[in-house]
């Protein structure tokens, strides 16, 4: 991109996330959208995240990846065009093509240009002489697959338990999308985290060493940096918990003191123990998976799960 028009995206990404926190900041029990928790910092804190002891998620995932990239390959056969939402890094995206038989293509598709080069990159070296065709849109939004895959068998991948940041009707939204990008016969291959012991589940997100707290926190020394807020963030603390009747952790920052913060203008007073919710990370008992996806026009074809069954990985079919 030009400097012009990179200056023009920050410029209107500035204005999103004042938008999103006037609206989120003013609504009677406060919100914050939680892909705003993904800046630079975000997601190098996210990333060491994923190392952490207490979060099981990525590292079980793999282990699934890893494990049954046989039974994958066999159920998914030869020729596949894997196209993938949101791809980060490539890791994952590189396990499973180098698993594939002979797929056709790999199509990482991602709103940011500079997290495609990375994945394109790791995936083409993963599985040499592979066409990798980056796609750059927002895959919450219809979009069109590069014509040059012509009439490969499309297998969607969605890992990560991304699916879990979606209020379920947005995921299942999310579902009926994917099948009509990916078309007749498609297959998507998902992750999603299952339900477990509550315990479990809130020291994933609340860490022994505080890296999912100085994650949470972050969001508001961005807006400080990028929306002109005058957050304290030594006023909230993190904190994490299972909300047993919607089956999600909530990741909340909690105000210590009554306080009252600046933003475009605007005052937003806090009341002691008052909370920002900042994001809900869904989890998944198999039958409520099934029902989501059948509901969004996909069949389960198979589950793969770990031996202490912390996490699914599901191959669905249009
Ligand atoms: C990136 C959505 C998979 O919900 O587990 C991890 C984000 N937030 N710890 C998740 C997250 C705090 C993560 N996902």
């Amino acid at each position: 991109m030009s400097g012009a028009l990179q200056r023009d995206a920050a410029e209107a990404q500035r204005a999103a996330l004042i938008a999103d926190a006037l609206a989120g900041l003013s609504a009677p029990r406060k919100t914050l959208p939680c892909k705003w928790l993904y800046d630079a910092e975000g997601a190098r804190l996210f990333e060491a995240i994923t190392r952490l002891p207490e979060y099981y998620p990525t590292r079980t995932e793999t282990r699934i990846l890893t494990e049954q990239a046989g039974a994958i390959a066999e159920a998914v056969g030869p020729g596949a065009a894997v196209v993938e939402f949101g791809p980060g890094d490539g890791a994952k995206g590189a396990l499973l093509v180098r698993g594939l038989q002979v797929p056709a293509a790999y199509v990482p598709v991602d709103i940011a240009p500079e997290w495609l080069e990375a994945a394109a990159a790791r995936v083409a070296e993963a599985r040499p002489g592979l066409p990798v065709l980056p796609v750059v849109a927002d895959f919450t939004q219809a979009f069109a697959l590069p014509r040059r895959l012509g009439p490969a068998p499309r297998l969607g991948f969605f890992p990560g338990s991304t699916i879990g940041n979606f209020e379920p009707t947005e995921a299942a939204a999310f579902l009926r999308r994917a099948r009509t990008t990916l078309g007749a016969g498609a297959r998507l291959l998902l992750g999603a985290d299952l339900v477990k012991e509550a315990a479990v589940l809130e020291a994933a997100y609340d860490d022994a060493a505080g890296v999912t707290a100085a994650f949470d926190l972050n969001l508001l020394h961005r807006l400080n940096r990028e929306a002109g807020a005058d957050f304290d963030p030594a006023g909230f603390r993190h904190r994490a918990v299972w909300n047993p009747a919607l089956e999600r952790v909530e990741m909340h920052l909690v105000a210590l003191r009554p306080q009252q913060v600046r933003l475009a203008g605007r005052v937003f007073r806090f009341a002691e123990g008052e909370t920002i919710h900042t994001e809900s990370s869904h989890k998944y008992r198999p039958e409520r998976l099934r029902a989501l996806a059948a509901a969004a026009g996909w069949q389960a074809e198979r589950m793969w799960t770990d031996p202490a069954r912390l996490f699914s990985v599901w191959l669905l079919h249009a």
